[in-house]
């Protein structure tokens, strides 16, 4: 017998109800914001001009309902990374007050907020004819270790005093081979925004501009400096390097130059973070001046004090991996321009990072990019990239525009 169709529309109608109450309990609650599709553009992000100044201390401000959501995709190509996979990073900018304010959304379950922290273990030497002991305590640091890098140069074959590897032209010689520091530091989340200031090609004409596809990881290749990230295009790009915990906890991101010698950081008198490893004894250089009862994820340099390796640290005790400079950075210090405020909420099994970060639009520093300089409607090239749990495990974007008011 089969069923009649008004007990079929009557079970169909009951299934609705369920799913939509459903959707309902776990729709409505943070982190939610960039499934608003009517209100979001692919690829492309406008500037809203604003009288109300963006609060730096709530990136879930009202405020952020007002400019249009520009859904950007990162991983979706090799040339531009694509080790995190591909997913939608939800950017939205706002010019108030002379400043600029750029938010950035995007999942990510983990908050990975401990870079290259260092671990304690402790040993016990057992002895069956004594019954005192000895302690070892050992200290570990979650990094990945330095490399060796090849500089190479590019010299006219004529300069050689021995051509027998070359006739004519120009070819490359290895100047050295130096020990860099890896710069993927484990255990942090991070956002980094590149923008062209102008002067690295026109990318309309097949310029670099800011194009990570040529100037970001070319494998086998290192800048003057020994980097692997290096413009190939003439002149520079502005980058703003947002780390979740390097640069977050003291309310920045790092403000950086990428030239033709490498990735560089903005002029500072004392940099942001310093490492907290001492690779000669390898134990901590600092610890927190309440010693082992304090157990929080950042070190700051105003309570930090001299490591003491008399001090009795607890099996799995975690000390943090970087010292950070509250009041870092001096008269001047363009490293310090980009303002920074962050949150992570988890809700319905998604975690999201909400970031926002703020610049004056004119900071007086070569290396920076004007926008008070930019005329109504025109934009500028930005390419992106979001990291998990250390950089390299990133994705970044294709080339896109922040179309200004
Ligand atoms: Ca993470
Ligand atoms: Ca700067
Ligand atoms: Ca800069």
């Amino acid at each position: 017998m089969s069923m009649k169709k008004e007990h079929i529309f009557a079970i169909q109608a009951v299934i609705l109800i369920l799913a939509a109450a459903i959707m309902v309990s776990f729709g409505c609650s943070d982190p939610g914001r960039y499934d608003e599709t009517t209100t979001s553009i692919a690829g492309r992000v406008v500037v809203y001009e604003s009288v109300t100044v963006p609060p730096m201390d709530d990136p879930k401000d009202d405020i952020w309902d007002k400019p249009l959501i520009g859904a950007i995709t990162v991983g979706e190509d090799a040339d531009y990374s694509d080790l995190l996979g591909q997913k939608t990073v939800a950017v939205q900018a706002i010019i108030a007050e002379n400043r600029l304010y750029l938010r950035a959304e995007w999942n990510d379950n983990t908050h990975n907020i401990r870079p290259n922290y260092i671990i304690h273990s402790r040993d016990t030497l057992r002895d069956s004819l004594e019954v005192d002991t000895a302690v070892i305590a050992n200290w570990a640091r979650t990094t990945i270790p330095y490399f060796t890098a090849v500089v190479t140069d590019t010299v006219l074959c004529d300069s050689l005093p021995d051509t027998t590897d070359c006739t004519s032209g120009e070819m490359v010689i290895v100047i050295d081979t130096i020990e860099v520091a890896s710069s993927d530091s484990l255990g942090q989340d991070h956002f980094s925004i590149m923008w062209d200031v102008g002067d690295n090609g026109d990318y309309l004409s097949g310029g670099e501009a800011s194009d990570c596809r040529t100037m970001c990881h070319r494998v086998g290749n290192y800048s003057p400096l020994g980097h692997r990230m290096y413009t190939t295009g003439g002149g520079h790009v502005d980058v703003w390097n947002w780390q979740s915990g390097i640069t977050d906890p003291v309310l920045l991101a790092s403000d950086e130059y990428w030239s033709s010698q490498g990735r560089e950081v903005d002029f500072h008198t004392q940099l942001i973070a310093d490492t907290n490893w001492n690779s000669l004894d390898e134990v901590p250089v600092y610890s927190h001046q309440t010693d082992s009862a304090f157990d929080g994820s950042t070190l700051f340099a105003d309570e930090a004090v001299t490591f003491d390796e008399a001090i009795d640290y607890p099996d799995n005790y975690i000390m943090p991996g970087y010292v950070l400079h509250k009041e870092v950075l001096g008269p001047g210090a363009s490293i310090a321009d980009v303002e920074a405020f962050s949150t992570w909420n988890w809700s319905n099994y998604i975690g999201r990072w909400q970031v926002v970060l703020s610049r004056a639009l004119s900071t007086g520093e070569s290396d920076d990019i004007d926008f008070s300089t930019i005329a109504s409607g025109d934009s500028v090239l930005v390419t992106i990239s979001v990291a998990n749990d250390g950089n390299r495990f990133h994705s970044g974007s294709k080339p896109f525009y922040i179309v200004f008011p």
